[in-house]
């Protein structure tokens, strides 16, 4: 198949599920076309099957806001004229499938097919979608895509409750390359890696996200002030955003910030994980929470918190274990209690390896989103 997918390209678990699915599904012999206003960011390198084609947004004094949507609908067009796409597939609902729906509509005209695939991945639903002066497009473009695909059944009933979307959602979960996400195997090399981080007898907390108030950065570096009251530990954290300064400032007011690492947005994020003991992974709201399942893959269970569809990834006290939002006692005392339990841990950090490989292996659910696409190519 020929296939074009728009992602956001900046710091982000849509963008990395769209990325990592491109990869696979070019390994699988496919032509990917990825249409985006710059290059995904975990997109490195040529790889054999992959084109990037950027949409360039010319500005105008007229505009206060230049018209992305309109520009990636014209690109989106162009792009499956030139390359004959079979389908679009866009992850995040705005205004990517907007733009799809525009773009299909202008190749209609032609008399050329172009069904595309939306993929809701959180807060296209559950916070920026629910926005009057969003809700009522996202909608009519959720309802009119060819395809619909969630990354949760959390999400979809979301969807369905909040939008009222009557049309069918297919639920294909977040996956991870187990062979890419894995422990590293010879235990002396780990512990060297370790040691570049903290000492030999300090335990690592590790968190990896894009710094928005929804992910509460500063729970992290609460919840870890409480640990290293305890015992010997290091922080460290994995991305950027809009919360790093508050808590780079708290972990300065805690007089803790020696033991607290920015390391900004790193793209290798497969070589940091297998280093960590815990995940922190204190979120407001999940549909899924990609990270925990990307340190899972790593043999890292996570401290988190039940919500949205993280439920459905982590199996509380068997692959990592679960908290109410904001319960910063809790949790630290979780990670505490795993900390100091050799064997608890150990369980923990086999399960989540299991768990990864057995249900959300790329191999595994790559597959799902192929066959997703010929349903979709055959009009079912
Ligand atoms: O919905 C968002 O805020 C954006 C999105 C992203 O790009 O990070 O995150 C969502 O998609 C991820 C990949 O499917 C999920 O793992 C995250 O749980 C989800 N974020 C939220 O629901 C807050």
């Amino acid at each position: 198949m020929r296939i074009g997918i728009t992602c956001y390209p900046t710091y982000g678990g849509s963008g990395v599920v769209a990325t990592e699915l491109g990869i696979e599904l070019a390994a699988l012999g496919h032509e990917v076309h990825f249409i985006s206003y710059s290059q995904p960011f975990r997109l490195t390198g040529r790889d054999e099957g992959i084109s990037y084609h950027e949409v360039p947004v010319s500005s105008y004094p007229l505009f206060e806001f230049p018209p992305y949507d309109l520009a990636l609908a014209s690109r989106m067009a162009e792009v499956a004229e030139f390359n004959d796409l079979d389908l679009l597939h866009v992850h995040y609902a705005i205004p990517h499938s907007v733009s799809a729906l525009l773009a299909r509509q202008m190749l209609a005209a032609k008399g050329r097919r172009l069904p595309f695939v939306t993929t809701l991945h959180g807060t296209d639903i559950t916070l920026v979608g629910l926005d009057r002066s969003y809700l009522p497009i996202t909608r009519y473009a959720i309802q009119e895509s060819d395809g619909v695909t969630s990354i949760s059944h959390y999400l979809k009933e979301k969807t369905v409750q909040d939008f009222g979307v009557t049309r069918g959602i297919e639920v294909i979960e977040n996956f991870v390359n187990c062979d890419v996400y894995m422990p590293i195997k010879d235990d002396a090399a780990r512990a060297a890696a370790r040691l570049r981080l903290a000492g030999q007898d300090e335990a690592i907390l590790m968190h990896l996200s894009n710094f928005r108030p929804v992910k509460r950065v500063v729970d992290v570096v609460r919840i870890f002030a409480q640990v290293v009251r305890e015992l010997p530990a290091q922080l460290v954290l994995v991305g950027d955003g809009p919360d790093r300064s508050a808590a780079e400032w708290l972990a300065h007011d805690l007089g803790i910030q020696a033991k607290v690492h920015f390391l900004g947005k790193l793209d290798r994020v497969h070589e940091m994980l297998p280093l960590a003991d815990i995940l922190l992974m204190p979120s407001e709201l999940e549909s899924f929470g990609l990270a925990a399942l990307e340190a899972m893959a790593c043999k890292v269970p996570s401290i988190a918190t039940r919500v949205g569809g993280v439920p459905e990834l982590i199996d509380d006290g068997l692959t990592g274990l679960l908290f109410p939002v904001g319960d910063i006692d809790a949790m630290a005392l979780g990670a505490l209690g795993l900390l100091k339990d050799r064997a608890r841990m150990e369980a923990m950090r086999e399960a989540g390896r299991k768990t990864a490989q057995k249900r959300f292996c790329s191999s595994l659910v790559v597959p799902h989103y192929v066959r997703y696409y010929e349903s979709v190519l055959n009009g079912r």
